[in-house]
């Protein structure tokens, strides 16, 4: 069962939609104009959701309409429903990276932000980004085990961490440069 409400209509009631009631909107799309409807879950025609258009297409039927991917005309081809006005209607894409059960494949590019420019042991870096896991906790290179740092990079977009064991130590998390040291002497 599907429930839908005339969100777009003068009619605030949410009704439950089976396949007599459906009969009867269609009944009365004949003759009453205002009662024509259309509802899509996707909101139009949205490439990335799968969706259903509950409504009548122009030859009468009153079938819900589904998002499905049509490789027979085009290899990517979905076809996406929509209200097409007052109409159920459906359009042919073509998705860029293919179709999958109902909706076009999204590439998403995770981006990586890092402050030291990379892998770099001897200065302290900030990193913003998505882990593998999902996770987009901003990260401070810092020490650990003693001698050692965990060192943030962007690992083919995404925030990871490495473990360096520093030649002459950790100190506020970078390594400690040993020519510094001797300059300092
Ligand atoms: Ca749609
Ligand atoms: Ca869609
Ligand atoms: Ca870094």
């Amino acid at each position: 069962m599907i429930v839908v409400s005339f969100s777009n209509r003068d009619i605030d009631d949410s009704i439950s939609v089976n396949n007599n009631n459906v009969g009867q909107a269609a009944g009365d799309l004949t003759s009453q104009t205002d009662y024509w409807w259309c509802s899509d879950s996707d909101g139009g025609q949205n490439y990335q959701t799968k969706g259903v258009v509950i409504g009548v297409d122009k030859s009468g039927d009153t079938d819900p309409k589904t998002d499905y991917c049509d490789s027979e005309s085009i290899p990517n081809g979905l076809m996406e429903a929509y209200c097409n006005g007052v109409y159920a209607d459906y359009s042919l894409y073509d998705c860029p990276n293919g179709c999958k059960d109902g909706a076009c494949i999204q590439i998403t590019t995770p981006t990586c932000f890092e402050s030291d420019g990379g892998i770099n042991y001897y200065v302290r870096g900030t990193i913003k980004g998505t882990d593998r896991q999902g996770d987009s906790n901003p990260g401070i290179d810092y020490c650990t085990y003693g001698p050692n740092l965990m060192e943030g990079f962007c690992d083919s977009g995404y925030a990871n961490f490495i473990l360096y064991d520093c030649p002459n130590g950790c100190f506020n998390g970078a390594c400690i440069n040993s020519n510094s040291t001797l300059v300092k002497d």
